[in-house]
């Protein structure tokens, strides 16, 4: 195949994490370790939910070596976000390695995640900012994957649609 010179095409998606301390109104599960504090997400996703899998086929999650299992695949489905699930007790950076469309011709490359349980921030306002309505902590990045001079074929799939 051929490139698309002096093209690039910028796909916008976001990296982030939600986590939420056990209460009556999050009850930690049957089976969960005593220290546990927190339940909690990291997920990659595309803006408002779009889809992003036309262009992300999996990614790897590398969560600390403390939790089991700590290295999860996730394979993507069309319009859902690429999701691990757990609970823990700390925070640690997640290693995200995202693996790209066999089309685009394009190598794996990784990025980071801090997985935040608590809400972090100079002033209280700012760490008020991080909680939503429903006691989640949210640390969200919005990202921007650049396809530089794409593959002719991968190039129109990108702009398809
Ligand atoms: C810390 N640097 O020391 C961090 C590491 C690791 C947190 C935190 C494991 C839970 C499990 C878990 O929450 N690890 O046992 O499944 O604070």
């Amino acid at each position: 195949g051929k490139r698309v010179k002096l093209t690039q095409v910028r796909r916008p998606f976001i990296i982030g994490s939600t986590a939420v301390p056990f209460s009556d109104a999050n009850p930690k599960p049957p089976g969960v370790a005593e220290n546990h504090t927190h339940s909690w997400q990291v997920f990659v996703k595309g803006v408002e939910d779009t889809d992003i899998t036309y262009w992300l086929r999996r990614v790897q999650f590398k969560l600390h070596e403390s939790v089991p299992n700590h290295v999860r695949m996730v394979d993507g489905e069309p319009g859902k976000p690429f999701l691990v699930t757990d609970t823990g007790w700390g925070e640690f950076d997640v290693n995200v390695k995202l693996y790209y469309v066999n089309e685009s011709g394009e190598k794996p490359q990784t990025t980071y995640h801090y997985l935040r349980l608590h809400p972090y921030g100079r002033t209280e306002e700012e760490k008020q900012a991080m909680i939503t309505e429903h006691g989640e902590v949210r640390s969200w990045a919005y990202e921007e994957q650049l396809f530089n001079e794409p593959f002719d074929a991968f190039y129109r799939i990108l702009t398809a649609g």
